[in-house]
């Protein structure tokens, strides 16, 4: 079976629509999400847009700010400070990788922690592994919704993480073991990984490698959800980690890319905005 991460994203985001009108009714505007997109690398190009296309679709007001990749340091610090201080701003998106004379650290730590609807903030990232109330980061979120409306039982269920990035791998393995998952956290050069993933009931995939896992790899039965965007070497076309054409017959269940955990990225991304707005109206 295929789970589709565009249908669900699709369901998540009428909810969230439904929310807004209500929401702004009541405290009389609607949610405003912060994109800033700086450089233009064509991948980050296209995910800021799906944001801002996200934004549109669930009724929230919603601002991206393009800044060249010549900006400074100092710059950008500043313009987060302002859209911190504007009671107009919900939630502020940095959008990663940032060019590299800009620390994404400092970056990603000058947002304010209410406003950090990535979940990135180092506050946010300590609360969630003190299973303290925080911000999900975004795509981790989706890819248990996934599990979840696929009906793949993740108690007491072997799961095995490949990709050990603060967006992705460490804290997907923390939402899993939440759910009582026995958790395997490895990498692309973990030795005997075939022996490793090959036992996973859960195999969840974040390295960014076209077709990295081929069919020996997975187990019969296994849930199989591909966090990776690559451009395929061959045919420059978007694809996964996982060979999928592959994989299909061995995996119970399984994500593609396109249509996969990109949608449920911007999907929690839109949820996310709407639990720092009610923090901010709120106030
Ligand atoms: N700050 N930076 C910040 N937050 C994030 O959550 C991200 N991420 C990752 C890169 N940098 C970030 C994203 O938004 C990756 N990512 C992301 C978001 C959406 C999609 C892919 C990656 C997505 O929509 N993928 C579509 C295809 C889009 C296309 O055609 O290019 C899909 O169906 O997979």
């Amino acid at each position: 079976m295929i789970i589709s991460g565009t249908s669900l994203a699709a369901e998540i985001k009428k909810g969230v629509a439904a929310d807004v009108v209500k929401y702004k009714e009541q405290y009389g505007r609607e949610p405003h999400l912060v994109v800033i997109l700086v450089g233009e690398d064509p991948a980050s190009v296209s995910y800021v847009t799906g944001k801002a296309k996200d934004s549109e679709e669930v009724g929230f007001k919603n601002t991206t700010i393009r800044r060249p990749a010549e900006i400074t340091e100092e710059e950008i610090l500043n313009l987060i400070g302002e859209l911190n201080e504007d009671k107009g701003v919900d939630g502020i998106l940095v959008q990663l990788p940032l060019p590299k004379h800009i620390s994404e650290e400092k970056v990603i730590a000058a947002i304010s922690k209410e406003k950090d609807v990535d979940g990135f903030h180092p506050l946010n990232v300590a609360a969630l592994w003190q299973k303290q109330e925080c911000i999900l980061p975004c795509t981790p979120k989706g890819v248990i919704k996934l599990l979840d409306k696929a009906g793949v039982e993740i108690a007491g269920k072997k799961a095995v993480v490949i990709g050990r990035s603060n967006i992705v791998g460490l804290p997907v393995s923390k939402l899993l073991l939440d759910r009582n998952a026995t958790v395997t956290m490895c990498h692309s050069r973990t030795k005997n990984l075939a022996e490793v993933t090959r036992k996973a009931d859960i195999l969840v995939v974040a390295i960014g490698r076209p077709k990295f896992i081929t069919a020996d790899m997975v187990g019969e039965g296994a849930a199989v959800i591909d966090v990776g965007v690559n451009r395929d070497p061959e045919t420059g076309k978007l694809c996964g980690d996982v060979d999928f054409a592959a994989c299909q017959e061995k995996a119970s269940v399984i994500t593609p890319v396109p249509g996969g955990c990109g949608p449920m990225t911007r999907a929690c991304l839109m949820e996310n905005t709407i639990e720092c707005y009610l923090n901010q109206v709120a106030k």
